[in-house]
């Protein structure tokens, strides 16, 4: 009893004090510099309207962007393209004590300088609640802010000013998709004027500029993608947003913000005072910084938060920011690996809720290959893609992607279990394992040992012998056959929690077990390919054969150890200089095979090579998965859950702590089964954890190479003292 007293005191005090610790860990990035590259700016967004933000004192430059603007249609992939500009020009102003910095406490950008005498603070989001972008300027003394506010379209559209608005509207070439932009600006003090080229302001105290941006594009594939004009409901998210007072848009941003982002808190270590590009050229240089590791990975929250929201896209190659009118691979959805990576982090990250733009593209996307009529694409039982797609599912044709549905399909049995929703379950994730499942059923071939092997398939992006982007089909290829025993595994599973088709799901119990399975040749690698030709000094950045670790969990070292050996024989020869989303996966890797270490190799290797001045990820060029990839890793590092024994869900905690992260302290990850985590360590030995059961599952609980069963109070679960100790 005493003991149990003991450790609620301590969980209470516990969480008191991780509580204070968030409130002044400093989760910002800051320079003492405007940005003077778009790779500087910093990004903000709501989940469809996303901006960089350069924070220069004379000139104020805002690029955004809105994320359906596309020159594809549903046959061809087309380019994600940027929007427009918003300039604000201010001429003589001095930058004294200059600061800006991007608040991942508050999702708020803020610029700060001093100009004789005179303090300036100029704050900017990206409202989710209220659909546009804010900026508001300040100055400590009264009429100080003079200057001109500017809009230009990034196709030319024409420019109309009128009264305090400015509108740019125009219509795509290549698609005729339209769209619009427009600002509004609100004074205090002072006067507005306004002239075919932008608006001015003079003298005023306060100055606030709204933002909106949108397109006739409509998510819904039985409408053809197409809505309205958008000017009617951005008139009226202008006109909605300046009834409000700034203060008040401010407190939504935050509030809405605020629940997602602080369900979890990592902490590594103390911050130390100095600009974020100087830590991280430090980082590069060798010097130890795990606070800058702690802020990679929120900085991948954050990302998430800012460009998936419930109703808008998925988060595409770049999130939702770019400033190119022909980004690299389209800027849209590469199903081998790069979208899926985008939403690793959702559900062990407390982010759910932002996962959902992905369930709805992948719905939308399915009804479109479906109804092509390329015969590449035809099915009896499910569907197929190719391997890059755009919002609407148009392909770019380079290379078919057969198990890219099968993929995808992991994350709807991912979000049911790890959140339990019977409804979505029932009528979303069961619906598409079976539909995709329907497909390898209809095309799986029997070899002469009586083994189901994949035909005609590939291993992204190259064929044995290393030959990029060869494409020869093979059979057996691991890759597919990795993917086809999740997607059968998940649809087992999916199908025994509805309580449903039990004849269905025997039929594919049956069929799953006879699927040939991970192979190691001769130098102990994981086969790559049916035939044993790996080759050594095959660096590839695609770890397409390790999917049965992660993102699968056909091989752990929990349950087939001979095969996790296997795996990291290969995964050392992959080597590990890579692009950034090769880096990421390998932390991921590394972390599902215990390798806490090895993981942090590959951090520092991420930041030394692929982590540019505003912290994000290039592949090069720049690539958003990496970032994505990065949080999810480090996640991996700290929590497992992939494995359940019975009905047991076991949680892995701290499977892969690196010696580098000696200290630190953990809030609110999430493990399958409904369960969230709060774990505190100290000499690289945890010495505190709290387990709370949302659904009521049970679990066990292997830490430091130990399994336990775990104590169960009500819904909160506590770890016994004897396995902490
Ligand atoms: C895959 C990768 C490339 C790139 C592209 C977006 O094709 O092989 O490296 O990340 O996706």
């Amino acid at each position: 009893m005493k003991k149990i007293q003991l450790t609620l005191f301590l969980m209470l005090f516990c969480s008191v004090w991780i509580h204070a610790k968030s409130t002044d860990n400093e989760l910002k990035l800051w320079y003492t510099q405007p940005a003077s590259k778009w790779l500087e700016a910093l990004p903000i967004g709501n989940g469809s309207l996303g901006g960089m933000i350069f924070g220069g004192v004379e000139q104020e430059h805002i690029q955004f962007n809105e994320e359906s603007l596309i020159t594809g249609t549903t046959q061809t992939v087309g380019y994600y393209q940027p929007f427009g500009d918003v300039y604000l020009d201010f001429s003589g102003l001095n930058s004294e004590s200059y600061t800006r910095e991007l608040d991942l406490n508050k999702g708020i950008h803020r610029v700060n300088f001093k100009s004789n005498g005179v303090n300036y603070l100029r704050e900017c989001f990206a409202s989710y609640p209220d659909k546009v972008i804010v900026l508001r300027l300040t100055a400590s003394k009264k009429g100080m802010i003079s200057g001109k506010i500017r809009l230009s379209d990034a196709h030319q559209a024409a420019i109309s000013v009128s009264g305090n608005k400015i509108m740019a509207s125009g219509k795509l070439t290549e698609n005729q998709m339209e769209y619009e932009s427009q600002i509004l600006v609100l004074n205090k003090d002072g006067k507005i004027t306004s002239d075919a080229t932008g608006i001015t302001v003079q003298g005023a105290s306060e100055v606030t500029v709204l933002l909106a941006a949108g397109t006739s594009f409509l998510n819904d594939y039985r409408k053809d993608f197409k809505g309205e004009h958008p000017h009617a409901a951005l008139t009226k998210r202008l006109s909605d947003a300046s009834a409000k007072s700034y203060q008040q848009l401010r407190k939504n941003q935050v509030a809405d913000y605020q629940e997602l982002f602080n369900r979890v808190n990592l902490n590594l270590g103390a911050t130390p005072g100095q600009p974020t590009i100087d830590r991280l050229n430090a980082h590069k240089n060798g010097v130890k910084d795990p606070a800058l590791e702690a802020l990679l990975f929120q900085y991948g929250r954050y990302l998430l938060i800012s460009s998936s929201r419930p109703g808008s896209l998925p988060a595409n190659l770049q999130g939702i920011w770019n400033n190119e009118t022909k980004p690299a691979w389209y800027s849209q959805y590469t199903t081998n690996i790069n979208v899926e990576m985008n939403y690793w982090p959702a559900e062990q990250t407390a982010l759910p809720e932002c996962h959902m733009p992905l369930f709805d593209w992948i719905e939308n996307f399915a009804a479109v290959q479906k109804k092509s009529t390329d015969p590449k694409l035809q099915t009896k039982r499910g569907w197929i893609c190719y391997s890059t797609n755009n919002i609407m599912g148009g392909p770019s044709t380079w290379g078919i992607h057969r198990p890219g549905s099968a993929w995808l399909s992991q994350h709807f049995w991912e979000h049911y279990a790890f959140t339990g929703d019977p409804q979505f379950l029932k009528t979303r994730a069961y619906p598409m394992l079976k539909d995709v499942s329907g497909y390898w059923e209809d095309h799986l071939i029997e070899s002469k040992e009586g083994k189901l092997i994949t035909p005609d398939g590939w291993s992204p992006e190259h064929g044995p012998g290393n030959v990029e982007g060869d494409r020869t089909p093979y059979p057996g290829v691991s890759y597919d056959q990795q993917i086809v025993y999740d997607l059968f595994s998940n649809c087992i599973e999916a199908a025994e929690a509805l309580g449903a088709d039990a004849d269905y799901s025997k039929e594919l119990t049956a069929k799953r077990n006879r699927l040939l399975g991970p192979q190691i040749g001769k130098w102990g690698q994981l086969q790559e390919w049916m035939e044993d030709v790996d080759l050594q000094d095959d660096h590839h950045r695609h770890n397409s054969h390790l999917f049965a670790v992660h993102p699968g969990r056909q091989i752990s070292p929990l349950t087939t150890p001979g095969f996790a050996k296997a795996a990291m024989v290969s995964l050392n020869a992959r080597g590990d200089i890579s692009t950034g989303w090769s880096t990421a996966w390998k932390i991921n890797l590394f972390a599902r095979l215990g390798e806490g270490n090895r993981s942090y190799d590959l951090i520092r290797q991420l930041f030394r090579q692929c982590i540019v001045e505003n912290l994000f990820d290039t592949h090069p060029p720049f690539q958003m998965d990496g970032n994505f990839g990065y949080t999810s890793g480090v996640a991996e590092m700290l929590l497992q859950s992939q494995i359940k024994e019975g009905n047991h869900y076991i949680l892995q905690l701290l499977p892969a702590l690196p010696d580098a992260w000696i200290n630190g302290e953990v809030k609110g990850l999430r493990a399958r089964g409904g369960f969230v985590v709060d774990m505190k360590w100290k000499n690289g030995k945890l010495i505190d954890c709290k387990v709370k059961s949302l659904l009521g599952n049970d679990l066990k609980v292997v830490y430091n190479g130990k399994k336990f069963m775990v104590n169960t109070v009500k819904d909160k679960i506590y770890i016994p003292d004897t396995v902490l100790n």
